[in-house]
């Protein structure tokens, strides 16, 4: 059966981006019934009197350019403007049974939530209470437990700082580091790894070094679905003759050819750019062979260039003077084969080594990562290699090159920045400490995972999510759901109904909030939250459209209701001061992080807001050994497939139309799926050594699964240009096959990208 025969697959053509992003925006908008606001709210996007775009992390031109076309930034907006309501009147004509049976894109489709409500288990429903009631019940519980880790106090990056700074400040005033994070099965290997190896959890680069840069690399990333605007620097770059590699097992439309919708000549003449020079396509999970193969290259070529008196290939100076470790990394190089590089990375020497010569050409460097680098079990050992590579050449800390990690949610960073972190500093609590005048906990708190462990256990009585959707975010339901089920309560502070809220504990409550897109008046006056991106510039967001609700509260009145009903009227924080004005907290945050935040309320005042402090940029190296540390691989996860060359390893995607878990439609256009998402991408001979055909009905097992429960059933086949061995499909359908204990050993991040499974005929 060809492509052409399978029901909704065609193959895809055009370029990314072009006339078909614009008609997508209309057709968002539409759906969302938002034509009107949400066309208005879109000349405000990314704008400095406007909100910053709930869509992804990556920064905009100053925050003063005209506005940048962005498709999915325009449904991230549509999804939150939309005049769609769940009102009580939905939650009192059906039950929790009955919802839970809806798929993910109807819950949220339901609409904006409107109403603070409880769950009532006599009638299965959640029903309307008022927020004073709503706040006791919380406070309540949290006054209960026996021990304030039997708290999980779970956030989803799209809080503001300010949200996330009270939130944290809620959790340690109560005693508990427990703040599993998003960032936990997201860049948490960037986060445990680069410290080591740079002094800093983030990028290095702004977004002024991609217009210097002669080389880019791209590692595992998808900017055409989930970085769009990334696009037109891309395309800026190689319109300049900038050379781009690409590592990624599958082909990714944008990655090859973008027609910007914003330039007049591509849209008329149907013409796209050129992004990738060479599109390497490694093995899933073969990024860290792969990079090691060209280090042991470069190191190669540089001992025959000094000893035949030629211009070195490795900058010796920045060497000696900044980094540590280089003979231990150059000794572990050398004792690694290359038929073992070859078989761990999926390509062959001569293509290793064709990459290792561009890069050893390049006079500047970037190297962009994504979450087919982070979700894999030695990822942060793989962001480790990384910046090995950049460091050999003094890529780090000059124009034009340096680490780009591409963030997920529009402010994960800035919520770790404030402090929702599981594993803080210890200068950071001695700064609570004497700006608040309590003893924080000093004791590290769990990431997602050991929250759902602690759950598991009946350890964890207590959860509440600023946001997201963690039930169905994390990895293998089943275990994760009955965990949850084990909760006394469960509390989601949310703008749309979704699967997590319908797994309640014991009790439940649904606390309806603003979006960011939403104005917000507060006793002070028209509030502005502000919020990090990818490249650590914070500035100001103000939401324009009315709230879809009157009864909706801030995320901050949210948070510091709790705090007021939990620590009652003698609790020295002015919570209803902080409330009122949220230059308050930003003070409070800049009483914390003076080094980060000195003058933070004048700061953001100016367009396009300030930038945090990024010492690897300056060559400064907050590291034990105050120098950036070469650090060999380590591979502490072990082999996924165990040794077994029938087990495929499964890598799990977005597809155009999702946003995590929010799912906007069933179309992924760019490659060429249309209303299904119910199918699993695999390499055609991998499908004929199985008796297999495309088109066929597969099951997919997870592979070293004792119980033999872990099956997804009756998904379809498509055959697509991917290694041997590889299969994807999409996030969140196959977390099933993702094993809870199934992670990266330092960060805890599950490893979404290379599940074992086998693949076999539907039964
Ligand atoms: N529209 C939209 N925007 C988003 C999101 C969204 O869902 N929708 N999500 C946001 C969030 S939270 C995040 S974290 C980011 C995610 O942004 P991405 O990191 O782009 O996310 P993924 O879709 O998971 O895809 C990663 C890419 O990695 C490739 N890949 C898979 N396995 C491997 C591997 O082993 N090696 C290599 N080299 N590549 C591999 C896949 O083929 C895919 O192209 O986007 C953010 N922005
Ligand atoms: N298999 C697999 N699993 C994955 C991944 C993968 O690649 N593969 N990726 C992982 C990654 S990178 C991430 S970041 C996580 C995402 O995990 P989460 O961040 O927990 O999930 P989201 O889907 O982004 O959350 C969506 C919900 O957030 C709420 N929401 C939206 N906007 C707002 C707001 O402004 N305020 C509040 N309070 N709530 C809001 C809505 O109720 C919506 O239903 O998933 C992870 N899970
Ligand atoms: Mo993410």
């Amino acid at each position: 059966m060809s492509a052409d025969d399978i029901p909704g697959v065609r193959p895809y053509r055009n370029p990314a981006g072009g006339w078909g992003s614009l008609k997508a925006v209309g057709t968002a908008l539409a759906d969302q019934e938002t034509v009107m606001e949400g066309g208005r709210s879109l000349l405000h996007l990314n704008q400095p009197d406007g909100f910053d775009c709930p869509g992804c992390a990556w920064p905009d031109p100053k925050h003063t350019s005209s506005f940048e076309f962005c498709e999915n930034g325009a449904k991230a907006v549509a999804w939150e403007a939309t005049t769609k309501r769940a009102t009580p009147a939905l939650f009192a004509a059906h039950t929790l049974t009955e919802l839970r049976t809806w798929s993910d894109h109807a819950l949220e489709d339901a609409g904006r939530l409107t109403e603070p409500m409880a769950y009532d288990p006599a009638s299965d429903r959640y029903l309307p209470l008022s927020w004073e009631a709503a706040f006791a019940r919380v406070g309540t519980a949290l006054r209960a437990l026996d021990h304030p880790n039997q708290a999980e106090f779970y956030a989803s990056g799209r809080a503001s700082n300010e949200a996330a700074f009270l939130f944290q400040l809620l959790g340690r005033k109560l005693g508990t580091n427990n703040f599993p994070d998003c960032s936990n099965m997201c860049h948490e290997p960037t986060s445990v790894g680069l410290p080591d190896s740079l002094g800093l959890g983030k990028g290095s680069v702004t977004l002024e070094d991609f217009d210097q840069a002669d080389l880019i690399l791209s590692f595992g990333h998808n900017p055409g679905t989930n970085h769009p605007r990334m696009m037109t620097t891309l395309r800026d770059a190689s319109r300049r003759g900038a050379t781009i590699l690409v590592f990624n097992p599958m082909r990714e439309r944008a990655l090859e050819r973008f027609a910007s919708p914003q330039d007049p000549v591509e849209m008329a003449t149907l013409g796209s750019t050129e992004i990738a020079s060479r599109y390497h396509q490694p093995t899933i999970g073969g990024d860290a062979a792969l990079v090691e193969g060209m280090m042991k290259a470069l190191i190669a070529w540089d001992a025959e260039a000094r000893a035949a008196g030629e211009a070195p290939v490795l900058d010796h100076a920045f060497i000696a003077e900044h980094t540590q470790g280089f003979e231990a990394l150059a000794a572990h190089l050398e004792s690694l084969d290359w038929p073992a590089i070859e078989a761990r990375s999926g390509l062959g020497r001569a293509e290793i080594e064709e990459a290792a010569g561009a890069y050893a050409r390049s006079k500047a460097t970037i190297l962009c990562y994504g979450m087919g680098l982070t979700q894999h079990r030695s990822s942060s050992s793989t962001v480790q290699q990384l910046a090995n590579l950049l460091l050999l050449r003094g890529n780090i800390g000059r124009p034009g090159a340096g680490i780009c990690p591409l963030r997920g949610h529009s402010n994960v960073q800035g919520d770790r920045t404030v402090g929702h972190w599981e594993k803080p500093s210890e200068p950071f609590l001695a700064a609570l400490d004497r700006v608040f005048g309590f003893t924080a906990p000093r004791a590290h708190g769990h990431t997602v995972v050991e929250a759902i462990a602690a759950m598991e256990r009946g350890e964890a009585k207590l959860f509440i999510g600023l946001g997201g959707n963690f039930a169905v975010a994390a990895p293998d339901p089943k275990r994760t759901h009955a965990a949850i089920g084990k909760l006394d309560l469960t509390v989601h502070i949310a703008t749309k109904l979704n699967r997590s809220h319908l797994l309640p504990g014991r009790e439940s409550l649904i606390l309806p909030c603003l979006g960011r897109t939403e104005i917000d008046i507060q006793a002070g006056g028209r509030q502005a939250v502000t919020v990090e991106d990818s490249m650590s510039m914070v500035h100001a967001s103000r939401g324009l459209n009315p709230p879809a609700s009157p009864q909706l509260r801030s995320e901050p009145a949210i948070v510091a209701g709790i705090a007021r009903a939990a620590f009652g009227p003698e609790d020295p924080v002015d919570w209803e001061g902080l409330t009122a004005d949220y230059d308050r907290i930003r003070d409070l945050i800049e009483a914390v992080l003076p080094e980060l935040f000195a003058g933070y309320n004048e700061r953001i005042r100016v367009p396009g807001g300030f930038r945090l402090p990024v010492a690897p940029s300056e060559r400064v190296w907050k590291t034990a050994s105050g120098k950036a540390n070469f650090l060999p691989f380590l591979a502490d996860g072990g082999d996924a497939r165990q040794g077994d060359s029938n087990v495929l390893l499964l890598t799990t995607l977005r597809s155009h139309d999702q946003y995590n878990t929010t799912i906007y439609g069933a179309n992924d256009r760019y490659r060429g799926v249309f209303g299904r998402r119910d199918v699993v991408f695999a390499n055609p001979e991998d499908l004929a050594a199985r008796g297999l055909a495309p088109g066929d009905r597969i099951d997919l097992a997870a592979a070293f699964d004792g119980s033999g429960e872990r099956v997804i059933r009756g998904f379809t086949a498509v055959a697509r240009d991917l290694p041997r061995g590889c299969v994807a499909a999409y996030y969140p359908e196959t977390n099933g096959l993702v094993a809870l204990d199934d992670h990266d050993r330092r960060s805890g991040t599950p490893a979404y990208k290379s599940a074992p499974v086998r693949m076999r005929r539907a039964d």
